[in-house]
């Protein structure tokens, strides 16, 4: 039924935010949303999906070709799909709109070294807050794997469903044993959240992605809902091509959620039906201010506790401090520093490897980690 999902005494406020996003694009984080919809979880923690396979991440070092590094690459992609795209259903029982990081929001974490896997560190930084653009750095510096990536959205209103294409892209670099890297452009697929008109909504993926590397092999990947090619939801298919030819070597099709298999051989490909390893966070005590968890602490007991006035009353004051601390530079004639990541206007890696498969825009602007692999466990040393 519509509506189904809504809380009786919110029903109408979720009807104004149907009709607010329904007349509206570009960035949905600013659209006041009913307090059933609202997630206590800040958008700079959401890179932390990218390693809950820690395993399958350090396992790409171990591969000993091109071809199956590629191989690698995208079995630890699809395998992070279910994280990225399904797990606030799980745990909060739909899709939620998750906070609007603040400018200069951090978010550390890591995963622990197990059974020589090597630790894996993670860097987060709010780096624009208007436009809402997230940037993160990955790291197992003992398998020599590097992930650098940034992530925006776009989003628009179509046939009930809210349109987020994602703007951003992702580097992974693997150092080989013989010297010298082997790079890895990772494509973001464009999201569809449906079950909006019964208040509870989830994403479908749609389009086509792609991981290029930079030795040639190319990863094609459609994503396709319930009703088509196979019914099913969360369905893809990807194609491995190698090296200056669109012959497929590989082909695997399945559901990102749960199985797929190859399809030359029906073994098992992916399967993400096993327990992940959601990231190590360091005690509250121990944050900065700007760490995402201490910064939003009493906001989330609100929305956890159902006291959507303490919520909104918490809110307001970060939001104050922020159009203050604004107000303050402009006087100043000083702007935010960033602390990570450097921002260039556009990525030379990017634009050398979607050139390879015709990749769409030619040329992207980035944010560079700044640090090396051996700084990230101990680069908690925020400015006052
Ligand atoms: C952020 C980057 C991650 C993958 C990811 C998953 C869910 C997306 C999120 C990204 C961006 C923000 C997002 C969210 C789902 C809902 C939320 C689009 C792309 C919007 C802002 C909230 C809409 C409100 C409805 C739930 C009503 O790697």
């Amino acid at each position: 039924l519509p509506g189904e999902g809504v809380p009786s005494a919110q029903k109408s406020s979720w009807a104004t935010f149907l009709k607010s996003i329904a007349s509206f694009s570009g960035d949905l984080s600013s659209l006041t949303a009913p307090p059933f919809i609202l997630s206590p979880i800040s958008l700079t923690e959401f890179p932390a999906y990218w390693c809950e396979r820690p395993d399958l991440f350090a396992a790409i070092a171990d591969a000993k070709t091109e071809k199956d590094r590629s191989i690698a690459v995208l079995k630890w992609f699809i395998s992070t799909l279910k994280g990225q795209y399904t797990s606030r259903n799980e745990k909060l029982g739909s899709e939620k709109k998750p906070l609007n990081p603040v400018l200069g929001e951090l978010f550390y974490g890591h995963w622990p070294d197990v059974n020589g896997r090597g630790q894996t560190n993670l860097v987060v930084e709010q780096v624009s807050h208007h436009p809402p653009i997230t940037a993160y750095y990955i790291c197992n510096p003992s398998k020599g794997l590097a992930l650098q990536g940034h992530s925006a959205q776009k989003t628009s209103f179509s046939g009930g469903s809210i349109i987020v294409k994602q703007i951003g892209h992702a580097i992974l670099a693997v150092d080989l044993p013989g010297g010298g890297k082997e790079e890895f452009l990772i494509t973001l697929p464009r999201l569809r959240i449906d079950g909006l008109w019964y208040g509870s909504p989830y994403i479908e993926l749609a389009e086509t992605s792609y991981i290029q590397s930079s030795s040639g092999w190319l990863s094609t990947i459609e994503y396709k809902g319930k009703g088509y090619f196979s019914g099913r939801s969360h369905s893809f298919k990807a194609v491995l091509t190698p090296p200056g030819s669109s012959t497929a070597a590989k082909k695997y099709e399945g559901v990102w959620h749960e199985t797929s298999k190859d399809l030359d051989t029906g073994e098992t490909f992916t399967d993400v039906t096993t327990p992940k390893e959601e990231v190590t966070v360091g005690p509250l005590e121990n944050m900065h201010d700007f760490e995402s968890r201490k910064l939003w602490q009493h906001v989330a007991r609100g929305i956890r506790e159902g006291d959507y006035d303490a919520a909104s009353r918490e809110k307001s004051k970060i939001e104050n401090e922020q159009r203050q601390r604004r107000r303050d530079e402009q006087a100043a004639g000083a702007s935010w520093q960033l602390l990570h990541f450097e921002h260039i206007p556009s990525d030379p890696v990017y634009e050398r490897l979607a050139k390879k498969f015709n990749g769409n825009p030619p040329t992207e602007d980035t944010y560079v980690f700044k640090h090396n692999h051996s700084q990230t466990p101990s680069v908690r040393s925020v400015p006052a």
